[in-house]
């Protein structure tokens, strides 16, 4: 018999929590998840109160892109649940391991009218994973352990524990060995699996007999956390590497072998698929903005897709060869099969083909990379970042255009997850919330957040947060003045002058972010944003926001193609 604890459910909760080692949690309290807060001051775990759950989930999901551990976060009943959705769907769609716990109402008096009662878990049931409501105290550790499970296995995503307010508040005799975890679901994946032994010889056969094979790598590289298995199998057979937005830094960008994004955006990469004779997609769910509005892909080209999820495939593509297994464990076999193949084309010229074109392509942009304009220029702005940034930097990027250039232009020098943009969702505000998280779980390291002057606006609260918890980051608002990426979009559909509810307010955000206890800079003049830089980077006890003044003419704002050439259909985007 061990020894007994009697606790408080939310003390339960809180004690699970710790069993499973998690690191920083984010959230909002109520009265309902009282026994909870209490654990988790008596328990000295580390909980921060968050000006918005949306943001909650959102710190969470940076948390746990950067860290590696599964993400916490929590939310009272109602409208604290509710909020939460916008960000469990970011982390649902991009496959981030998180345990939201949530508070509900009392179930002597549940639909009663009782202050902030709502359907929840109805709200929440698509954005998640799987809802688990605790109906008996002492099913608490099970039900934890089984919530930390389903987050970390297979595709990885948020779990809601819904606990009502007589279970938090309640006590139970638990026996004191109940509170463990199992070791696998501290980390995502927790499992992994490899493809049929008859699939990895196919796809070893093809790729080896492969002049052209470009892989094509998603976010999936990461959550796989498969990078050094992406850069040591290009390297090993000279197959370049292109990638989404998600998946960058699948292979470091300053590598000879990175193709850079294809897509939406691209330097080199869609002309490299266009001439590409094999196509080996990994961890990349080939949607919108991968494929193109689904015209990338050449159907001619055998495409061989990895994935941890079956239902992927086919989807938006028809692979000729699907091989289902988490991203690291298959490569590394792969590789070995691979190494076995009795011939293996020789790639040396078409590796050097990509070093040149990338090579090319910088040469192509070196003039708006080195530009003088002012107001900035995005290209400009991207280069100073990419010069100063040291090797294990992170840059956190918002949705709209921060993901846009960011994804296009910015260069992570190592291989790993050195861009942290939320693009399960890509939702605006996520710049504030995801710099909390990142600088929260990499202590020591540089990290920068892109966002836009509207994606600022939207989680502008949180910088509370952020000098409340003594975080150092550097957050860039790239103030255009605008919702920029809207306006750019009007101007290519309705013509120059036809803006509807696209102008924000000019704003100095420099002033703003002092008011609310940060280091503010302005920059005007690009000549001005290295020194703006470094000294963003040596404060070291509070965020730094640098309120970078760029292009406000809406027909220079989109990158990589000039806008007023772009063909664009209605009900298109660029
Ligand atoms: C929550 C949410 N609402 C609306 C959008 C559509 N949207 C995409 S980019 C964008 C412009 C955002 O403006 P800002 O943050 O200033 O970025 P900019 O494009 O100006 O750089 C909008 C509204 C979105 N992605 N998310
Ligand atoms: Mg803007």
């Amino acid at each position: 018999m061990s020894e007994k604890l009697e606790i408080t459910g939310g003390e339960a909760i809180a004690r699970m929590f710790a069993a499973h080692d998690v690191g920083l949690m984010f959230g909002m309290g109520g009265f309902q998840l009282l026994p909870f807060y209490d654990a988790v001051r008596r328990l000295k775990l580390n909980h921060n109160l968050i000006n918005d759950e949306r943001c909650a989930v959102f710190a969470a999901d940076a948390y746990t892109k950067v860290s590696g551990r599964p993400g916490v976060c929590d939310a009272t009943l109602g409208p604290g649940a509710t909020n939460l959705v916008t960000g469990l769907a970011e982390a649902f769609n991009a496959g981030t391991p998180l345990v939201a716990l949530v508070g509900d109402s009392h179930r002597l008096h549940s639909w009663k009218n009782m202050t902030q009662e709502a359907r929840q878990l109805e709200v929440l049931r698509p954005v998640v994973k799987d809802v688990l409501r605790v109906e008996m105290i002492e099913r608490i550790p099970e039900l934890v352990r089984r919530a930390f499970a389903v987050a970390t296995s297979g595709r990885p995503g948020p779990v809601v524990l819904d606990v009502p307010e007589d279970i938090a508040h309640a006590v139970h005799a638990f026996d004191a060995d109940e509170f463990y975890s199992s070791t696998n679901a501290r980390r995502a994946p927790a499992l992994r699996c490899r493809p049929a032994a008859d699939d990895l010889a196919q796809a070893a056969s093809m790729l080896a007999g492969a002049a052209r094979p470009l892989m094509l790598c998603g976010g999936g590289v990461h959550i796989s956390d498969a990078a050094l298995a992406v850069e040591a199998f290009a390297r090993r057979f000279n197959i370049p590497v292109a990638h989404t937005m998600s998946g960058k830094g699948a292979i470091a960008c300053s590598d000879p072998l990175n193709a850079g994004l294809f897509g939406r955006y691209s330097r080199i990469a869609n002309d490299l698929i266009a001439k590409a004779d094999c196509l080996f997609v990994v961890g990349c769910k080939l949607g919108e903005v991968a494929t193109r509005r689904y015209d990338l892909l050449n159907a001619g080209v055998p495409v061989i897709h990895l994935d941890i999820v079956a239902e992927e495939f086919d989807r938006t593509t028809t692979p000729a060869l699907r091989l289902w297994g988490d991203a690291r464990a298959t490569l590394e076999e792969l590789s070995e099969r691979m190494a076995a193949q009795a011939s293996q084309a020789d790639r040396q010229a078409y590796a050097d083909e990509v070093g040149q074109a990338m090579h090319a392509w910088r040469e192509s942009v070196q003039a708006k990379l080195t530009s003088s304009d002012s107001p900035i220029g995005m290209a400009r702005l991207m280069h100073e970042i990419n010069a100063t940034l040291p090797e294990d930097g992170i840059l956190v990027a918002d949705g709209g255009f921060a993901a846009h250039w960011g994804g296009l232009l910015f260069d992570t020098k190592r291989a790993g997850r050195g861009f942290v943009p939320d693009r399960g969702f890509a939702s605006i505000g996520y710049g504030i919330p995801g710099a909390i998280g990142a600088a929260a779980a990499a202590p020591g390291r540089q990290v920068v957040s892109l966002t836009g002057d509207g994606g600022c606006n939207m989680s502008l609260g949180e910088l509370e947060t952020a000098v409340r918890m003594g975080l150092a980051f550097t957050l860039v608002v790239v103030n255009n003045a605008a919702s920029g990426y809207i306006k750019a979009l009007q101007h290519l559909m309705y013509g120059g002058g036809n803006y509807q509810s696209s102008d924000l307010v000019e704003t100095n955000y420099a002033n703003v972010a002092r008011a609310l206890g940060c280091n503010g800079i302005r920059v005007e003049d690009p000549a001005d944003i290295k020194a703006a830089l470094a000294s963003a980077y040596a404060c070291k006890d509070r965020p730094t926001i640098l309120d970078v003044v760029v292009t406000r003419d809406p027909a220079h704002m989109l990158p990589g193609v000039d806008s007023r050439a772009a063909k664009i259909k209605p009900g298109d985007r660029a």
